[in-house]
């Protein structure tokens, strides 16, 4: 707990123009989260755009963040594919660049049973020696995972922990009190952060964490220092985070937080890969003039 307890940003892929990637300004990008004091790196999930980069892609920009963590942050790849084999050779890869731990989105598209899934993760697991994050995201997947499954993951040891990207908090309480204490939860849905931890996450692993870093630090100091005496705080902060959120659903996540970016001078375009979209122009006026009154 101690060595995975906090706030990991699921780091945006930054992209040229044409949709290549800018390697420059990812180390710009993670350098920047490093100095605001995240704890560490989600790197090819759903905000990476990980389904929409090749293999290879997937693991330069593990090693280009590795790179520029040197060791000053904690680096969970993300490995997972639809397919068990792909996911392996991210894994082994993930391991030989040292990273802290491995994350695996349920393979989704094929209509699997429990039992293809959790061979899915032991498989995974069997490859390499990395601890595993089960990342469960039912509303991207269609895929929900029962208790009862997590409690049988959970049983072996390399199994760590989850990323809970749900806005069922009773669920993720439960996983809290069926696995134990000593299974980590990384609350994956930035708007109820604070209600996660209420709810037992540890940490959260966020999209939004890349465009306001500072208050989610914040928020993990001020509950882990002292516990919920600083309740209203959080709870201000909290609403400070979700006045830009409520602003960004209005739009498309990824697209959002790279224009912010862009906004912010960290990114040198804000480029997002295709079918993902482009703003119109009056779009990207109306995203300016946010940016401007709230500095989001
Ligand atoms: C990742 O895999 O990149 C993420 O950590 C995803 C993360 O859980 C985000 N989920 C989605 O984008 C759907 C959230 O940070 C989310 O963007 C935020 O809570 C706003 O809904």
């Amino acid at each position: 707990k101690e060595t995975f307890g906090g706030i990991y940003t699921a780091l945006v892929t930054p992209m040229h123009e044409d949709g290549s990637i800018d390697y420059d300004s990812l180390v710009r990008l993670t350098t920047h989260q490093i100095d605001q004091g995240v704890k560490g790196f989600y790197v090819g999930g759903s905000t990476g755009e990980g389904f929409l980069l090749t293999g290879e892609e997937r693991q330069r920009v593990l090693e280009t963040v590795v790179g520029a963590a040197a060791g000053r942050a904690v680096v969970l790849a993300h490995i997972g594919c639809i397919g068990t084999m792909d996911s392996i050779a991210l894994a082994k890869h993930a391991e030989r660049q040292g990273v802290d731990a491995i994350s695996a989105v349920v393979p989704f598209y094929y209509k699997l049973s429990p039992r293809e899934i959790q061979g899915h993760y032991e498989a995974i697991m069997a490859s390499v020696a990395a601890p595993m994050i089960v990342y469960h995201f039912p509303g991207a997947t269609g895929v929900s995972l029962s208790l009862d499954f997590y409690e049988g993951l959970s049983r072996n040891p390399q199994c760590i922990g989850v990323k809970f990207t749900s806005l069922n908090l009773f669920e993720m309480q439960q996983i809290r009190a069926r696995c134990g204490e000593d299974f980590l939860i990384f609350n994956g849905h930035d708007e109820v952060y604070a209600s996660g931890a209420l709810a037992g996450a540890d940490g959260a692993i966020g999209s939004t964490f890349n465009i306001m870093p500072g208050l989610f630090v914040g928020m993990h100091r001020l509950l882990s220092e002292d516990g919920w005496k600083s309740g209203r705080t959080v709870q201000a902060m909290q609403a400070e985070a979700n006045r830009v959120i409520a602003h960004m659903v209005g739009y498309d996540v990824i697209p959002y937080e790279k224009y912010m970016l862009y906004l912010q001078g960290i990114v040198r375009t804000p480029t997002a890969r295709q079918p993902l979209r482009r703003f119109t122009p009056e779009e990207r006026s109306r995203l300016e003039a946010f940016f401007e009154s709230s500095g989001a």
